[in-house]
């Protein structure tokens, strides 16, 4: 971990890694940003999930196997289950083993003889789906716009390596929050109470605990802005001084006012993730939105050849 950050933030422009925000406390206050008023993202892909029903039904075939990639909690994947035509199969992939435990054990009095498969690893590497679903219909899901944390190259390279993992029949139905007016954007990563400030500012808590750093928190604040060119909100800790920071036997000098990048949420509008996804083999087959416009679930499917 140290030298990741070291790298990032050795840089002209410094950067650290957004998978450092997801430590304990990162996931405790990434839970509770998901109930803020102003982070619609959440529930309203939860109403556009709960409101599927015979259109996703429409598409996916009776007795198949669901793979969710990042399936931290079960809630969604419960709500399309509940939906789909006698699911035969389940296949819940993360990078946390204990979530993925309270997964299987949350979902299994509900779906008795639903087979669950647990895959515990990181979704962005190749992932080979176990022998029980290699000869079944697959329908893969991707909730929650973590696609929008991707670099849209990165994307790409996800969705072209999802295609390979789920084979050239399956499904895809991918969340993603919409590009938008920057004023209904920037308080969902800027909320009232700080919640989202603490959990940026947690990655500095972490760096001090783990790789021997002494940020000082008081001199350091959250920023969230809105850069248009690249449809992406941006997160960023602000350094509130001219000041010096120790990381392992590294020095690393702040001025005032220079900030260390730690994320990107990039909000696409439905054409430009369509580029994205037929970039990796997919064209979209549907588009469910809700009615303000502010979040899609799109449906994916093999592009025949590619
Ligand atoms: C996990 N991901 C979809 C969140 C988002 O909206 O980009 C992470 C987040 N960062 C700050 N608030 C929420």
């Amino acid at each position: 971990m140290i030298g990741d950050a070291l790298m990032g933030l050795l840089q002209p422009r410094k950067t650290l890694p957004p998978k450092l925000l997801y430590d304990e406390t990162g996931c405790r206050l990434f839970g509770d940003i998901t109930a803020l008023p102003e982070y619609y993202l959440t529930r309203t892909e939860l109403s556009i999930l709960r409101r599927l029903g015979p259109s996703l039904r429409a598409h996916v075939p009776a007795h198949g196997w669901m793979v969710e990639y990042g399936a931290s909690s079960s809630l969604k994947a419960a709500i399309v289950l509940r939906q789909l035509d006698r699911p035969a199969g389940y296949i819940p992939i993360d990078i946390a083993p204990d979530a993925l435990a309270s997964v299987q054990s949350d979902l299994h009095p509900d779906f008795p003889s639903l087979e669950i498969l647990p895959i515990c690893a990181d979704f962005l590497r190749p992932v080979e789906l176990p022998a029980p679903a290699r000869d079944a219909r697959i329908f893969g899901f991707f909730p929650g716009s973590t696609i929008g944390n991707l670099e849209p190259t990165a994307a790409t390279a996800f969705l072209r390596l999802a295609r390979a993992t789920l084979g050239p029949g399956a499904l895809f139905l991918v969340g993603a929050d919409l590009r938008k007016p920057a004023d209904r954007l920037l308080p969902a990563y800027d909320d009232a109470q700080g919640v989202t400030a603490a959990f940026n500012l947690n990655l500095l808590t972490r760096l001090n605990r783990e790789a021997g750093a002494n940020f000082d928190l008081d001199r350091f604040a959250h920023r969230a802005l809105w850069n248009d060119a690249e449809s992406r909100v941006e997160m960023h800790l602000v350094s509130l001084a001219d000041q010096s920071v120790r990381l392992g036997r590294q020095h690393i000098t702040f001025r005032r006012g220079e900030t260390i990048h730690t994320e990107n949420s990039y909000k696409h509008a439905p054409e430009a993730f369509d580029r994205i996804a037929a970039a990796a083999g997919w064209r979209t087959i549907e588009r469910w939105t809700d009615d303000d416009g502010l979040f899609a679930l799109t449906l994916l499917g093999g592009t025949p050849g590619a």
